[in-house]
Order: structure tokens, then sequence, then C-alpha cells
């Protein structure tokens, strides 16, 4: 009698933990997400592929379609791997088509090896949920179908399939292709799909560079910091915020920067504590810094030659103890950096730690960055972006992370569930919630749209 009794409490246990599994799964695949960073854009910026019979833009800033999936700078790095610049050099390489260059890709990285990398199989997820074939392995059936898309309708799409419901932009005021669109017209940026964020690397990353075009764009500053220089550095910021309508602002930053205080005499400590914090602080916005890039390690590359270093955690949390009317987003690229990141966010209230950035969004490490984030931080952390480039990267970022999220997930809740605190289907769901979207808006302050 005991042992039945038994049998029936442990078969009792286990179907409850399916059944709770199966909750958080639901849960995690059905939560719209507000994507934190992208560097994804609306057709109003133009597209240099516009599918059948429609005027494209060959330097339009909205990616989208397979040529652009396999051209992803991920892709190239991958494929000069293969297929080494002794034997196609860069040269010859980026002289190709876009169609050729994805012709090169396809070749080398799916048919004549598997494509078991995460970028590979990125592309195959977002060709599957599109309700293509992958196992045709047609890329001309593909392309046709991407023919006779239309970009607008497919940004429809692509939002309804990831589950994404808002895009949050990169919007990159020292580059010139993107400036002078907003100059030109500065509804450009006016869909609702969308939301601006303003990004200003040069600031910090090349002071006298970024002083020099400051110049020129109508803002009299010096190299030197001087009081002028401060006022119209800010005035500069102000009137992009404005124009942006940004959301936060942001930069990446490299590994070796460092802020060593309010004493700090590093050009880009001064610039951080003169010019950007105290227009961010009067506008109530908060400062994303994403540390551990190296641009153009190997420029050949373009894009994809940008390499990780180990960046500095204390810096940051100097940061957030010294300007703690700011608040600020932090995301690292280094695998190293992110336990000693999210302890810095357990100190700070004003530090909220974002994503699986580039080099460490890749399955193996979104699990263990995600596992090490909610035991150390709870639900206080928003554990991705998708980062994506091209419009249909959405699809796989999102698929691919919520199935590990929700692994995670299912894991901590059964480990709660074991202490009899049964977690109820509504506290689950408020809890994606916040990972997904209300800890980003709380954050920033804005009402949840
Ligand atoms: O600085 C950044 O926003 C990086 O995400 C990009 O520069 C990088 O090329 C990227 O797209 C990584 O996923
Ligand atoms: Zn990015």
């Amino acid at each position: 009698m005991l042992i039945a009794q038994n049998q029936e409490n442990i078969s009792g246990r286990a179907q409850d933990l399916a059944a709770l599994e199966a909750t958080v799964r639901d849960a995690v695949r059905e939560q719209p997400v507000w994507d934190f960073h992208t560097h994804l854009y609306p057709p109003s910026f133009g597209t240099p592929f516009a599918g059948s019979g429609k005027a494209s833009d060959p330097k339009g800033l909205m990616l989208w379609g397979i040529d652009e999936l396999l051209t992803y700078h991920y892709l190239v790095a991958e494929v000069f791997r293969v297929v080494t610049p002794q034997q196609l050099s860069y040269d010859d390489f980026w002289r190709m088509t876009k169609r050729e260059q994805a012709d090169h890709i396809w070749k080398h990285l799916f048919l004549e090896r598997s494509p078991i990398s995460e970028a590979c199989r990125g592309v195959l997820t977002t060709l599957q949920r599109l309700g293509l074939d992958p196992a045709e392995r047609d890329l001309a059936g593909y392309r046709q179908w991407f023919d006779e898309q239309d970009p607008d309708r497919h940004i429809d799409r692509v939002m309804e399939i990831s589950g994404v419901s808002r895009i949050t932009m990169t919007n990159a005021v020292f580059d010139d292709n993107e400036r002078l669109r907003w100059l030109e017209n500065r509804h450009v940026g006016d869909d609702p799909r969308f939301a601006g964020v303003l990004r200003f690397d040069p600031l910090l990353r090349d002071w006298p560079a970024a002083a020099a075009q400051l110049v020129r764009w109508g803002y009299p500053v010096n190299k030197t910091l001087d009081d002028q220089t401060v006022e119209q550095a800010r005035k500069f910021i102000r009137d992009w915020i404005d124009r942006v309508q940004a959301l936060y602002c942001a930069v990446s930053l490299p590994p070796d920067f460092r802020y060593e205080g309010l004493e700090d005499p590093r050009t880009s400590s001064t610039v951080l504590r003169k010019i950007i914090l105290p227009v961010l602080a009067e506008r109530d916005l908060p400062f994303a810094m994403m540390i551990g890039s190296r641009l153009r390690v190997n420029p050949e590359l373009r894009d994809g030659g940008d390499m990780v270093g180990l960046a500095d955690v204390a810096s940051v949390a100097r940061i957030c103890s010294d300007f703690p009317h700011n608040r600020f987003f932090c995301t690292m690229l280094a695998r190293e950096n992110q336990h000693e990141l999210a302890v810095a966010a357990r100190k700070f209230g004003n530090l909220m730690v974002f994503g699986c950035w580039w080099f460490v969004n890749n399955p193996s490490l979104i699990d263990e960055i995600t596992r090490m984030r909610v035991e150390l931080l709870g639900t206080s952390f928003i554990p991705q972006h998708s980062d994506a480039r091209v419009l249909d990267q959405l699809i796989y970022k999102w698929d691919h992370s919520r199935d590990l999220i929700a692994n995670v997930l299912a894991d901590k809740y059964r480990d709660v569930a074991a202490t009899g605190w049964r977690p109820s289907e509504n506290e689950i769901r408020r809890d994606v919630r916040l990972f997904f979207h209300e800890n980003m808006s709380n954050f920033l302050g804005t009402p949840t749209p």
C-alpha cells in the first residue's frame, strides 16, 4: 500500500513538473519582446534590395533577404577560414557582387561543409520559419521567394514570426550615410515599429577626430575641453537626441576603456563627466555602454574584422557610483567579464545588465551567462538583444534565444517548486514579461506602449 502510494506521489510530482515546464516554455515562446539593440531600419532609410520591380538604393540601410543573410559579416569571417586569403584575396571577394559573395558562402559553408556554426544554422532556422524548406537546399528558389516580397510588409511578417513587438535601432550620427538621411528628412525615423537610439562612439573613442567633425557640422569646439567646447558638444548631443527621439544613448568601447574617478584626467573620462552624462541626466535618459570590442584587428574583413578583449568592470562600477543620478545599461563582449559584471549589477541599482553580445551570443554561452545571471540577479536584467543587422535575423536570433532562456527558467522554476513554493502561470508570465519588455521600459522610464 505504501509503495503504491509513493509511486502515485512520484508520478503526480513528475506530471506537475512537466506541466510547470510546459507553462514556462509557453510563456517564453508567446511573450512579445522589445528588442533592446539592433542595427535594423525601416524602408524609409532605403534598401539595396527592394524585391522585384521596386526602386532600390545601393547605399540603403534596410538590409533584408537571403543574400544579405548569407553575407552577414559573421559568415564572411567564417568563409575566409575555409577559402583562405591566399586562395581568394580579400579584394577579389569584395569585388564580387553581393549575389556572387552569397554564392561563394553558400557553396563553402553550407554545401561543401555542414552549416553547423551558429551563424550558419541561423540562416536555416530563418528559412524554415519563413516557410522555405532548408532540406531543398534551393538557393535559387529562396531568392525567387524573397524577390516576390515587399520590404515593408516583410517587416510585419518577420516581427510576427519572431515575436518582436518593437525594434530598437542604432542611429550612428557619425556615419555620413545615416546622418545625411536624417538631415534630408527629419521624419525618416517616423515608423512606430522602430525606436531611435543615438550612438556616438567617436566622442569617447577618438575625441580629436570627433571634435573636428563637430566643427564641420557647425558646433565650434576645440580639442581641449574648455567651457565653450563643453557647451557646444552638449548642444550637439541634445540636437541629435531630439532629432532621433532617442530612447537612450549608446557607445561601444574598447577593452582598454578605463574610468578611474571624478579626477581621472583621461579625455574619455572628461568627455563622459562634462559632456555626455550631464546631458543624459538633464534629459533623464539612460546611457548604454557596450564594452570590449577592439575594432578592425583585421580591416580586410571590414565589419567582420573586429575582435574581443577583456574589459574593466571596476571602471563601470566607478561610473555607476560617481553618477548616481544617471542610469546605465551595460553589456560586455568577453565571456570572462560576465560574472564580475553581474556582481557589479548587484551593487548598483542604476546598472542594468543586458544581452549576450556578439561573440557570446552562442547557445553554450547564452545558457551559461543567463543561468549565472538568474542565480545572481533573479528577474532584474535584460537577458537578450538580437543585434540583428539583417531584418530576417530577428527570426533565428530570437528563436534560438527563447529556447535557451526557457531551458534556464524551467530549471530555476523547478528548483523553486521543489521547496513547496509553486509559481503560478500568472507569476511566470509576469516574470517573462519583465525579462522581455518591462525591465527595459521601466529602466527607460517610458510607459509600456
Ligand atoms: O558595436 C556594436 O553595436 C556591435 O554589435 C556591432 O558593431 C557588431 O558588428 C555586431 O553587429 C555584432 O553582432
Ligand atoms: Zn550592435
